[in-house]
């Protein structure tokens, strides 16, 4: 047993706390990030904190030294399966707003594509702030989208890319749509970390979302233009 197995986590400030679970998640630690996790949220962190601080933050960390090469593929995913279980735990209480729906978005990640940690923040965030969301997971075809579409009828769709090599698939769902002649009944919002306002622009999307609280703040003031929804009002402080 090493000086790491021995540390208790709840003897630490929440300063070392932090610290500490940006380690855990950079080595994959499951369940110190679920007792990091829980142990914030006994001091009364808010789930947003928690999530942003201790969990984004260790992921930003973790993806500097993948792009770097220190890390690589599998030690990755650990650290990605970390943050899962302590999303698990932040989802229900980011969830919990009991305020009437703003509207409704179809997420994913687009064909070719299987980072979903992103996305799966973006749903959390937004049904934290009333959306429903309809999350259809990673690798979505232009059929995926249509099906998801016709069945839950949202307001917002919403494409994630993390590739550079995935992210022109979202033109091939935008044109799709077009071609059927009901581009104009959505909003249409893109995110991901190697798209940017031009490239939104250049696809025919409403809009481009540099992280998962400018996909609430933007969602929310499409919705208002949108139908003056009084949810939506309510939901963006106006
Ligand atoms: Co991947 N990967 N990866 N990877 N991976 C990147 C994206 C990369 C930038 C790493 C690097 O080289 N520095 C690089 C892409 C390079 C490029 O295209 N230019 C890369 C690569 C190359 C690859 C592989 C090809 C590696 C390989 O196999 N050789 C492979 C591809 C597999 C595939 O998809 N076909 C691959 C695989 C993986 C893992 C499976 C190991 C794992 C994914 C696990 C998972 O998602 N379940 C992984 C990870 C974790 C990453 C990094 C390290 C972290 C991504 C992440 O989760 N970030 C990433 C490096 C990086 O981005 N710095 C990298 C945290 C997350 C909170 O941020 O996803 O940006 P992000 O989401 C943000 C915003 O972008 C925005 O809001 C989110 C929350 O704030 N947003 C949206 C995202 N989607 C949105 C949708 C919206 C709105 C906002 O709709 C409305």
């Amino acid at each position: 047993m090493d000086e790491e197995d021995d540390l208790d986590l709840s003897t630490l400030n929440d300063e070392e706390l932090v610290k500490q679970m940006h380690d855990d998640l950079y080595d994959g630690l499951n369940d110190e990030i679920v007792e990091g996790v829980n142990i914030l949220l006994g001091r009364n962190w808010t789930p947003y904190d928690v999530l942003t601080q201790a969990l984004v933050e260790g992921m930003r960390i973790v993806g500097i030294d993948f792009r770097d090469g220190i890390l690589f593929v599998p030690e990755v995913l650990m650290s990605a399966n970390a943050m899962k279980s302590g999303m698990a735990i932040l989802k229900p209480l980011l969830a919990e707003t009991g305020a009437p729906s703003v509207g409704t978005m179809v997420i994913g990640t687009v064909k070719g594509d299987i980072h979903d940690i992103g996305k799966n923040l973006v749903s959390m965030m937004m049904e934290g702030a009333g959306f429903e969301v309809i999350n259809i997971g990673i690798n979505n075809s232009v059929e995926d989208y249509m099906a998801a579409i016709e069945e839950h009828n949202p307001d917002i769709i919403g494409m994630s890319a993390l590739l550079t090599t995935t992210m022109p698939y979202m033109k091939v769902v935008i044109d799709a749509l077009v071609e059927k002649g009901i581009r104009s009944n959505y909003i249409i919002l893109v995110g991901g970390a190697p798209l940017n306002d031009a490239f939104a622009d250049s696809i025919g999307a409403d809009s481009y979302c540099r992280d998962a609280s400018m996909a609430v703040e933007t969602a929310k003031q499409f919705m208002i233009g949108r139908q003056g929804s009084v949810a939506a009002r309510e939901a963006a402080g106006t």
